[in-house]
């Protein structure tokens, strides 16, 4: 999408939109889609990183166990086939907030960026009268105020975010402070997601939440308590069980808390991993190959929507979807439109959740040979929180101050770190002049 297609989307959507979308959506006559006057849903996405498709108890884990999401999976739309746009993280999370492909946003490897010029579905959203929040990992560039890929400038209201995964006590960044947390990992992020919804559900407006793990990415560092329920395992092994029951206590805890507000029947929780497990745990990764192949084992993820109004009844689908799926869904159940020409490589799932669509068109999949850039989130937390404390701050946002949308006025080409030989630069893009935007 051109800058000036963003900008005039950003412009144009506004919260009373209606109409048929333009984004590829499969003509169902939907009974999901919002009336104009109807209150939209809340949404909540909620991802883990690095678990394996088999590793919850609803696959009969042979050892894991996973009630809440278990209780989820029995409720809602369970996913037997749903992939992640890449077998690596930032791709796949770049895919949740564009509906692209990661080859066409430019994000190949972890540690790449999204590019400022994408329209996020934060972004979308917010223009339509949501209000909208960041929780956890990022691994999409900076999230420093002001950076033009930060949670703030893809279309976050508020965020309490980190640049990469994390283990228990993580340091987070918030009102562009680095906060001390204290607790299980993903039970903290849960928390900061909680508190966002207590204080939004009463609006006129609907909330968008994203809440996305550390979890359980290694190293695998599990809380005691949850690493007590595996102790016939290994210890390494405990300490990876523990981290998805870490996962699983966070999912009861958001599910207990939308039902004791009141607002969980209107509330779409849609949980996923971003890839596939990895090969120095046990994990049932569904398929041939683990994290970082493109193969079953690499790709293949569990999934689940929760939507009590929409989805009565418990239901299992063999239709496949992925990633890049979410944001063209969700657009469609909020009855945003986005510009024609903005090439999508997601389709609405809308009919899935209708019970109403039995195949899926093709979806494509690609290794792009690269080296991924480190991004050491827990290290850089750290580093901030010791220099804050001395009253030294790293960051003067004003000097990161760049607008996205102006980007294509000033400066005509972006190109990535690794894309240019010798660099290994971490963070933002580097930008040339000269060039013709792609
Ligand atoms: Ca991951």
């Amino acid at each position: 999408m051109t800058n000036i297609n963003r900008r005039e989307f950003l412009k144009t959507v506004g919260a009373g939109a209606v109409g048929v979308s333009s984004v590829g959506f499969n003509g169902i006559a939907s009974i999901v889609t919002c009336a104009k006057t109807e209150r939209k849903p809340n949404i909540v996405l909620v991802m883990a990183d690095d678990q394996g498709w088999g590793d919850v108890g609803y696959y009969d884990h042979p050892v894991l166990k996973t009630p809440n999401l278990d209780s989820m999976a029995s409720e809602g739309l369970r996913f037997d086939r749903f992939y992640a746009a890449s077998p690596v993280c930032t791709p796949t999370r770049g895919s949740v907030l564009t509906g692209r492909h990661p080859n066409r946003f430019g994000a190949f490897r972890p540690g790449y960026t999204l590019r400022p010029q994408e329209l996020t579905l934060a972004e979308a959203l917010k223009k339509a009268g949501y209000i909208t929040g960041h929780f956890g990992k990022w691994h999409l560039g900076s999230i420093f105020k002001g950076s033009p890929v930060s949670p703030q400038n893809s279309g976050f209201d508020e965020w309490c975010s980190t640049p990469n995964f994390f283990d228990n006590d993580p340091i987070f960044l918030r009102d562009n402070k680095a906060v001390q947390m204290f607790g299980e990992s993903s039970e903290v992020t849960v928390d900061a997601a909680i508190e966002f919804i207590e204080k939004h559900y009463r609006s006129e407006k609907p909330f968008f939440s994203v809440i996305w793990f550390g979890s359980p990415h290694s190293p695998h560092k599990s809380s005691e308590e949850n690493r007590d329920l595996y102790a016939s395992s290994s210890e390494h092994m405990a300490n990876y069980y523990g981290e998805i029951t870490g996962i699983d206590n966070a999912v009861g805890k958001l599910r207990k808390k939308l039902r004791e507000l009141g607002i969980s029947n209107n509330t779409i929780v849609w949980y996923c991993s971003d890839n596939g497990g990895k090969d120095d745990v046990e994990s049932v990764r569904g398929g041939r190959g683990d994290k970082g192949n493109i193969y079953e084992g690499g790709i293949r993820i569990p999934a689940i929507i929760e939507w009590p109004d929409k989805i009565k009844e418990h239901r299992i689908t063999n239709v496949p979807g992925n990633t890049s799926d979410i944001f063209p869904t969700l657009l469609e159940i909020a009855n945003i439109r986005i510009p024609e020409k903005r090439p999508l490589d997601g389709v609405s799932l809308v009919g899935l959740i209708t019970d109403n669509m039995s195949e899926r068109p093709p979806m494509g999949f690609w290794h792009f040979a690269t080296k991924g850039i480190p991004t050491r989130g827990m290290k850089m937390m750290a580093e901030m929180l010791e220099n804050q404390k001395k009253g030294i701050y790293a960051i003067d946002a004003s000097k990161l101050n760049l607008d996205a949308g102006e980007i294509k006025n000033n400066i005509h080409w972006i190109l990535f770190p690794a894309m240019l030989p010798g660099l290994t630069g971490r963070g933002n893009c580097i930008v040339l002049k000269g060039k013709k935007v792609m």
